[in-house]
């Protein structure tokens, strides 16, 4: 059976194809299907993760491993999290994390100069089957930001990112590097051990 890797973002898509790899299940990514994008309407990241799973099982018939992910600033109450991808849009919706960065430098700035740089990356992973049960698991990476930002690996808000006990940021280090720790891999993990059960 094929399993659905339900996103459209292509960053996520390349990285949870790595993790899945060593298990040689064969998979096939929402955009490759031209599946709709729905409406994330959750509070939480596993509650957006969970309806992009359900969706993308239901309109498949296919087990769908669904990702919510983002980046949560300690001094922004923990912005831009749930909304990562949308502090990216511009008017007409077109993302750029450049921007996104330069917004988030932008708040932390104005927040005053006692704002601290610690943040998180927090990843949901819903595995949703055609029988309509749904798992969900979260996994984070702590560490803190940096400007300017570093580096062109990986995705999002990886350029300004350095894990704790780690000098490069997420966007220095090599994938296999940021599998090693990261939010998504910690999530994977758990859904691993899942399966095993
Ligand atoms: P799908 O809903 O189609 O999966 P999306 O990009 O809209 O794609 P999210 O709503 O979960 O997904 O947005 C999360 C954003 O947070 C994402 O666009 C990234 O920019 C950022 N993000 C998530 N994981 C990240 C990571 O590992 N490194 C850097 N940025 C990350």
């Amino acid at each position: 059976d094929k399993l659905v890797i339900a996103t459209h973002n292509s960053g996520k898509l390349r990285e949870i194809r790595a993790l899945v790899a060593r298990f040689g299940i064969e998979c096939v990514g929402a955009a490759e299907l031209d599946l709709p994008e729905p409406e994330e309407t959750g509070t939480s990241f596993v509650a957006n993760a969970e309806l992009k799973a359900r969706a993308a099982a239901d309109l498949t018939g296919l087990p769908a491993l669904s990702d919510d992910s983002g980046l949560s600033v300690d001094a922004l109450n923990g912005e831009p999290g749930i909304h990562s991808a949308r502090w990216a849009e511009d008017e007409a919706g077109d993302r750029d994390f450049g921007r996104a960065m330069e917004k988030v430098e932008a708040a932390l700035l104005a927040a005053g100069p006692e704002a601290g740089r610690d943040a998180h990356f927090t990843c949901a992973l819903s595995l949703a089957w055609p029988d309509g049960t749904v798992e969900s698991f979260e996994g984070k990476v702590f560490g803190h930001l940096v400007w300017p930002s570093r580096g062109d690996h990986g995705f999002g808000y990886d350029p300004v990112f350095v894990p704790h006990g780690h000098e490069q940021t997420f966007g220095e280090m090599a994938p296999e590097a940021k599998h090693a720790m990261s939010h998504r891999a910690k999530a994977f993990e758990l859904l691993v051990d899942y399966l095993k059960r």
